[in-house]
């Protein structure tokens, strides 16, 4: 017996019995227990060093080439009725769910260890936190959960002490594409994950918990679980406002995240709380307070260097993991954009050839506590988590889509966000560069029918007396020759004082049928080099493509019939009206 939860040994029992490890080890989080995995991993190729005098501490895995980003098609939601999983998610009748994945399961780990990781999403001590088990035979998967979550004694501590915690079954399996599924039972709060040892589909606290699960809990308890990230934005004055933003996998949430303010912005300073999880509890002061479930930033490496985002590097030079990264031939991990040095590997661990692609996976990813982190920000383990003054929606859309806007109140704001667009990345198999719709950056992530989650947002809003003002941005507009517009990165800190300035009643706005755009001068440009007429573009609403853009939204939303809320629809007429 390993713990003092029954429930817990009992489910730790089935499991055993039904995939027949050698071993089983339940996992405490120590250095201890860390060193020798990490001993293990090194022995047996999992994990091979890197250079240990500019790197201490940092190893590189090699995924299979056919397993290197989430796998949206093999992704399930398991509900009993087919209707509140939604359009918006794949679907499976549980019991056949169950008798398919458990027929994969069936011995598979046999000649294995069995991993047992008590986690816990969240500050130990909040009562906004929540905890799972996740049991894998991946050791790789452990060491990235003790990144990723508060992970070993104390989460198995609260576990206990509550009783109830969520069940994660993983097995990479064969690592065959053919015999891979990530399953989701709502319902049953379990999550079953087979033949697949990367990200989202293998650290079941991520994606599967942290978004799927807890979304679908946070509409029955009345909070909001979230693809976002979390800043703190300090002034100069030394006031700090928190913003919420969602931006599809892959669209620079990290790179926000960890923003250093240009030059022109002495005294300002941006507070990391989180890159990607944020859940969102309504406070008893009418606001909502947000905590970072996660622990860890399992980041896109490709295109992180000094100039995109040096925090990122600054913390990247210990104690991570890199993997599907190339190398250089002093044995440092390498990428496109991280710096001048040329790689000698790619990712697959072949003699580096440009012919052959890029020498870093553009899914290619880092795995590091967020501690290490220059802009961490203590808040972070603040279990009252921090109020939050915005929420931001984002995409990449290389036209039409203004700098910024800001929505008329937040129920425009759960149109906004609900009528999100966003080029496909490499954060997903399939294809990249595709635009489709992606509410709230959670098409792939939302545990139940967009319908139901968008009516649950606007019943949040409706009972908070001090709800986040609603903002949506786009980084990513192009010019007619293919260029950005928009120099972005630090440069997007100007975006963030003018939604402050908004906040604080200093940015009157200029009303526009889609929302509030930036007054003549109120966006600070100071020692920004932009042509004036760029900037005009930039913040412009043409009416005949968002006439068009409505059209469009207005048919997605219909795709969901009777589930998606009339007031929705009538928002979007009312914005419909505005322009004609
Ligand atoms: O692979 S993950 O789902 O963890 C990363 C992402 O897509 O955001
Ligand atoms: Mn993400």
């Amino acid at each position: 017996m390993a713990s003092r939860l029954e429930s817990l040994n009992q489910w730790v029992s089935e499991v055993a019995a039904l995939t027949t490890p050698d071993e089983i080890v339940w996992c405490d989080g120590s250095e201890q227990q860390s060193e020798a995995l990490k001993a293990q991993m090194l022995a047996n190729g999992d994990l091979l060093e890197l250079n240990q005098e500019t790197h201490p501490g940092c190893y590189l895995h090699r995924s299979d080439p056919k397993d290197v980003a989430r796998v949206e098609h093999l992704t399930f939601v398991c509900t009993s009725d087919k209707a509140d999983a939604g359009p918006n998610n794949h679907w499976m009748d549980p019991a056949a769910a169950h008798a398919k994945i458990d027929g994969l399961f069936a011995g598979c780990m046999r000649g294995r260890t069995m991993y047992v990781i008590p986690y816990c999403m969240g500050p130990i001590d909040s009562p906004f936190s929540r905890c799972g088990v996740e049991i894998t035979d991946s050791p790789y998967v452990v060491e990235n959960m003790r990144l990723m979550t508060r992970m070993g004694t104390p989460a198995l501590q609260r576990i206990e002490s509550e009783g109830s915690f969520v069940k994660g079954l993983h097995s990479i399996g064969e690592l065959d594409p053919e015999r891979r599924f990530i399953m989701h039972f709502p319902e049953e709060l379990t999550i079953k994950s087979y033949g697949s040892g990367y990200g989202g589909n293998a650290l079941l606290g991520k994606k599967c918990h942290a978004l799927r699960l807890a979304s679908w809990q946070a509409r029955d308890q009345g909070w909001l679980a979230e693809h976002m990230l979390i800043v703190g934005v300090q002034s100069p004055q030394g006031d700090t406002h928190y913003i919420a933003a969602a931006f599809p996998s892959a669209c620079g949430k990290t790179n926000l995240a960890m923003l250093i303010p240009p030059e022109t912005h002495p005294g300002w300073k941006v507070w990391t709380v989180g890159d990607d999880i944020c859940w969102m509890h309504p406070g008893k002061d009418g606001r909502l307070w947000a905590i970072n479930p996660e622990s860890g930033f399992f980041g896109v490496a490709p295109g992180t260097g000094e100039k995109t985002n040096p925090n990122a590097v600054a913390m990247l030079d210990r104690d991570a993991i890199f993997t599907n990264v190339g190398v250089t031939a002093d044995n440092q991990p390498w990428w496109e954009g991280l710096s001048d040095q040329q790689p000698v590997k790619d990712w697959q661990g072949r003699d580096y050839q440009p012919g052959n692609g890029p020498a870093a996976h553009p899914n290619a990813r880092f795995t590091v506590s967020m501690r290490q982190c220059n802009s961490f920000s203590p808040e972070a383990d603040n279990p009252a988590g921090v109020p939050i003054s915005a929420i931001v929606f984002g995409g990449r859309r290389a036209s039409l889509i203004p700098l910024v806007f800001e929505a008329r109140d937040w129920a425009h704001g759960v149109l906004v966000g609900a009528s999100m667009a966003s080029e496909t990345t490499a954060a997903a198999t399939g294809a990249v560069g595709v635009v489709r719709r992606d509410p709230m950056a959670m098409k792939p992530f939302c545990g139940y029918n967009f319908g139901d989650y968008w009516q649950h947002w606007l019943k949040v809003g409706a009972g908070l007396s001090n709800p986040p003002r609603v903002f949506h941005v786009n980084w990513f507009r192009k010019s007619a020759e293919g260029r950005f517009m928009w120099p972005g990165f630090g440069d997007n800190l100007r975006v963030l004082q003018w939604m402050i300035d908004r906040c604080d009643g200093r940015a009157q706005g200029r009303q526009e049928p889609i929302g509030v755009l930036p007054a003549e001068g109120e966006l600070n440009t100071e020692g920004l080099d932009i042509a004036p007429q760029v900037l005009d573009e930039l913040l412009t609403v043409d009416s005949e493509g968002w006439r068009a853009e409505l059209e469009a939204i207005g048919e997605y939303m219909a795709g969901f019939g009777e589930r998606c809320p009339p007031q929705l629809q009538a928002e979007r007429e009312r914005t419909e009206n505005a322009l004609n």
